[in-house]
């Protein structure tokens, strides 16, 4: 028995449903182009907001039951934690979790603490997995929380620091690896800066570069064959983080030499806090040869924040879902619900309702998308709207043949005098507002 126990496995019960406890959308087994819709999502849950927060924020502490929380973080209380988490994944059927070391191990103050608290709890999590059939998205180490880390893991200005990262990176990559995590990530939790002032900024993006480069070489090391993960934002909590969005981690990669080892983890809120659509940094990241996972969430959209909400909105993440039907899906990444409850939501079926109507959002929006793609209609206009590019003078200029003084000649000679042609962006979004599923 845990505190999740209450309520029984959710089942798909379909659109007429009325049961709060039970998918209305998400038919696991449903096919969608070819593939289950459990395998477009590969739903995550997340260990840091459903199990290891409270509900703590700046003004006042804990209010969510979380009995592991009442005293200090013990082995036992981890533990305790561990199987209420597994609960819970198991009750909600979802696949996969995702998880920090902090998250989930007990107490550890000095490095070597941390090796045997990790690996005492890795040793739990391995049973739980092996018993209900859950599996790890990813695991990722925690270099944010303590005040060591205020000023940066592999960005800090002191080496020792830097070297107390790889530590704990180490451990907890092998972890992973262990578990048969499918990916690994590195969220720049504090790589980043509050003043350029105090801030040697040259410095600090190599040495985030060989501190990347030395987690790659350790997985190939150890014959991870997981995706190593970098994580977009662009603030919070430092005043600009460094890995501010897609393209810019793309640049970096390039000057690293690593665009072919490294991919990312897009997270919802992230996009929108760096004044991008989410939909913008998928179909990048598609672009960019780098897409790798996702973290669902939604901001508000006066605050400004990093709030981190369920998603309940389909639309907001159907043109997004459009992308990854078209590119064929997530590869090793899935939709890990990197999301938490509001403060005051402190029953237990709470973080039920956020999860399965989350759950039934994506849902919606891949049925969506699959409407979409399915009329055909939006490729069709999309794909006139470029059909210059296929003649063969388009052809000739993709690949090539033309220096730019020879294409004005070109030109000139033609005398060519393009019409402008309506962009129809009104049908196009007319299309995905038609195909909502609702
Ligand atoms: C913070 C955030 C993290 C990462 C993992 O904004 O998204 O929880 O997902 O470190
Ligand atoms: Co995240």
């Amino acid at each position: 028995m845990s505190i999740f126990s209450e309520v029984g496995p959710i089942k798909y019960e379909g659109p007429e449903s009325t049961n709060d406890f039970a998918y209305k959308v998400y038919d696991k087994d449903r096919v969608v182009l070819g593939k289950k819709l459990s395998e477009w999502l590969r739903l995550t849950v997340c260990y840091w907001h459903s199990f290891a927060a409270g509900g703590m924020d700046m003004f006042g502490g804990d209010t969510w039951p979380r009995p592991w929380k009442d005293g200090p973080n013990t082995q036992e209380a981890a533990n305790a934690k561990t199987d209420a988490a597994f609960d819970f994944f198991q009750r909600m059927g979802t696949p996969y979790f995702a998880f920090h070391d902090v998250d989930a191990m007990a107490q550890a103050d000095t490095l070597e603490e941390h090796d045997r608290a990790l690996k005492t709890i890795e040793a739990r999590i391995a049973k739980r997995m092996s018993e209900t059939g859950v599996k790890l998205l990813w695991g990722t180490a925690n270099l944010f929380g303590h005040p060591r880390f205020m000023a940066g893991a592999s960005t800090n200005p002191n080496p020792e620091v830097f070297a107390y990262a790889a530590a704990q990176v180490k451990m907890i990559m092998e972890t992973t690896h262990r578990l048969g995590g499918e990916n690994y990530v590195l969220w720049g939790g504090r790589e980043g800066y509050d003043t350029l002032l105090n801030t040697d900024l040259k410095a600090e993006l190599a040495h985030f570069g060989r501190f990347l480069n030395m987690v790659v070489e350790h997985k190939h090391k150890i014959g991870f064959k997981g995706t190593i993960l970098i994580e977009p934002k662009p603030f919070e909590p430092t005043k600009h983080q460094y890995d501010r969005d897609v393209s810019t981690v793309f640049g970096f990669l390039q000057k690293n030499g690593l665009e072919k080892e490294v991919k990312v983890n897009i997270e919802v809120n992230h996009a929108t806090l760096a004044n991008l659509d989410f939909e913008h940094e998928v179909a990048t990241a598609y672009a960019l040869g780098i897409m790798g996972s996702l973290d669902i969430n939604r901001g508000d959209p006066r605050s400004g924040w990093d709030t981190d909400q369920f998603p309940n909105n389909a639309q907001d993440l159907s043109v997004a879902f459009l992308s990854i039907l078209e590119n064929g899906g997530l590869g090793t990444g899935g939709c890990n619900f990197d999301a938490k409850l509001r403060r005051q939501s402190i029953d237990i079926n709470d973080l039920y309702i956020a999860h399965i109507t989350g759950i039934d959002t994506l849902a919606r929006a891949v049925l969506s998308a699959e409407s979409v793609i399915k009329q055909k209609k939006l490729a069709t206009l999309k794909a006139a709207r470029y059909a210059g590019w296929e003649t063969p003078f388009g052809k000739e200029i993709a690949e090539g043949k033309y220096t730019l003084a020879q294409l004005a000649d070109v030109a000139v000679k033609k005398g060519l005098d393009p019409e402008p042609v309506s962009g129809k962006q009104e049908l196009f979004e007319s299309i995905v507002a038609q195909n909502q599923k609702v």
